[in-house]
């Protein structure tokens, strides 16, 4: 990475060039540390700051903490069914575990027009639009959820249970890039909590509470000792709760309030699971309407009726803008990433 000023421009390549030897520098084989980079470079490109070069600090704490997490794991695949894939990531990434299990679940969910992966045993630290996106690319529907450490309370409760859990969803939408959602299930990501702390900003107001229980706005007293709530009160409640049983239960792994990070201070990563549904929307559609089609008259219909943006909007924007003039990264997070590899 080359260049100096204030947030010079980057292109995705260069970033991930400059990452890849860092998380190698600190365990992880050649291969993951290539794929987690790819992960972190194209989450900044897409602006999704709070898992995107922020985290590259929390790799290497985490890398670096004995016992925590396994760098150079290799996945093992298990075809569980004729719809189901499970997948052991061994104490490794999330990200190189789906990355393995890809082509066969998408070759599952052609043949059977569903598939679900579960994955277990596996740390994730990223932005999860990445994740559905290219089964989207693939003609799928896609949604995938994650559970983390004990982060947020239960609707009305005064001790933390759920991670952040959040969902992604994507789908094939005619004439355009797919349409991505992706969102913590509680009021705010973690990671943005801790980019306010670190700005000196205050949170919305019902965003968290304070380690005494109270409702709080100072990011730092929910990041010490404190928790945030879910979104939508108990609607979010619920999908947590769901997030929970597709994460754990089915996979096999921990709940996020049963994760003990105690022995292991600054890391950044939860040991925990990850579970992927995919339809394919062509299965047995014969004269049917086009599915893409569909999805793409739906969201004219909401931007006729006065949703100006739709989700996904500034993440393909973000993307588009850094494609043509490269990504920003800031003096501040040139020296991070200097120092990192140092060493
Ligand atoms: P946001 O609340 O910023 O956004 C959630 C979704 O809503 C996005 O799809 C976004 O689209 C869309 N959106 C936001 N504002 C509007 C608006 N005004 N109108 C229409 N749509 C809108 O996301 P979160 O803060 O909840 O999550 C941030 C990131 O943190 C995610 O990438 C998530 O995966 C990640 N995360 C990862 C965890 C992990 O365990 N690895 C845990 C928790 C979160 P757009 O993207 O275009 O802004
Ligand atoms: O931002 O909430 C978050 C988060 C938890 C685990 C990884 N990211």
């Amino acid at each position: 990475m080359t260049g100096t000023g204030s947030s010079d421009r980057v292109p995705l390549a260069d970033l991930v060039e400059t990452l890849s030897p860092i998380l190698e520098r600190y365990g992880c084989s050649n291969a993951v540390a290539r794929l987690l980079a790819e992960n972190c470079a194209a989450a900044e490109r897409d602006g999704a700051h709070s898992h995107g070069l922020f985290r590259m600090r929390g790799y290497v704490d985490t890398l670096r903490s004995p016992g925590w997490v396994d760098g150079r794991a290799v996945p093992s695949i298990e075809d569980a069914a004729p719809g189901f894939l499970r997948i052991d990531a061994r104490n490794g990434f999330a990200v190189p575990a789906l990355a393995a299990g890809r082509d066969l679940a998408i070759r599952k969910a052609r043949e059977n027009g569903v598939a679900a992966v579960a994955i277990r045993d596996s740390h994730h630290l990223g932005a999860l639009s990445l994740d559905v996106e290219p089964f989207a690319d693939a003609g799928l529907v896609a949604l995938t959820f994650i559970n983390s450490m004990r982060a947020v309370v239960p609707f009305g409760g005064h001790r933390a249970v759920f991670g952040t859990n959040p969902i992604a969803f994507a789908t094939p939408r005619a004439g355009d890039a797919p349409l991505v959602f992706d969102m913590a299930t509680s009021s705010m990501a973690n990671g943005d909590v801790q980019l306010a702390a670190r700005e000196g900003r205050a949170l919305p107001a019902d965003t968290g509470i304070d380690r005494a229980g109270r409702p709080t706005t100072d990011p730092k007293a929910v990041l010490d000792g404190g928790a945030l709530v879910s979104f939508g009160g108990h609607k979010g409640a619920a999908l947590s709760l769901m997030v929970e049983i597709f994460c754990a239960a089915l996979v096999g792994g921990g709940f996020s309030g049963e994760l003990d990070l105690s022995g292991h201070p600054g890391v950044a990563t939860p040991r925990s699971g990850q579970t992927v549904l995919l339809i394919d929307p062509d299965a047995g559609r014969g004269r049917l309407p086009d599915f893409a089609g569909r999805v793409a008259t739906l969201l004219s219909m909401v931007r006729e009726a006065g949703q100006e943006r739709l989700p996904g909007d500034r993440r393909l924007q973000a993307r588009r803008v850094a494609e043509r003039r490269g990504i920003p990264v800031s003096p501040e997070m040139r020296a991070t990433l200097a120092e990192l590899a140092a060493g």
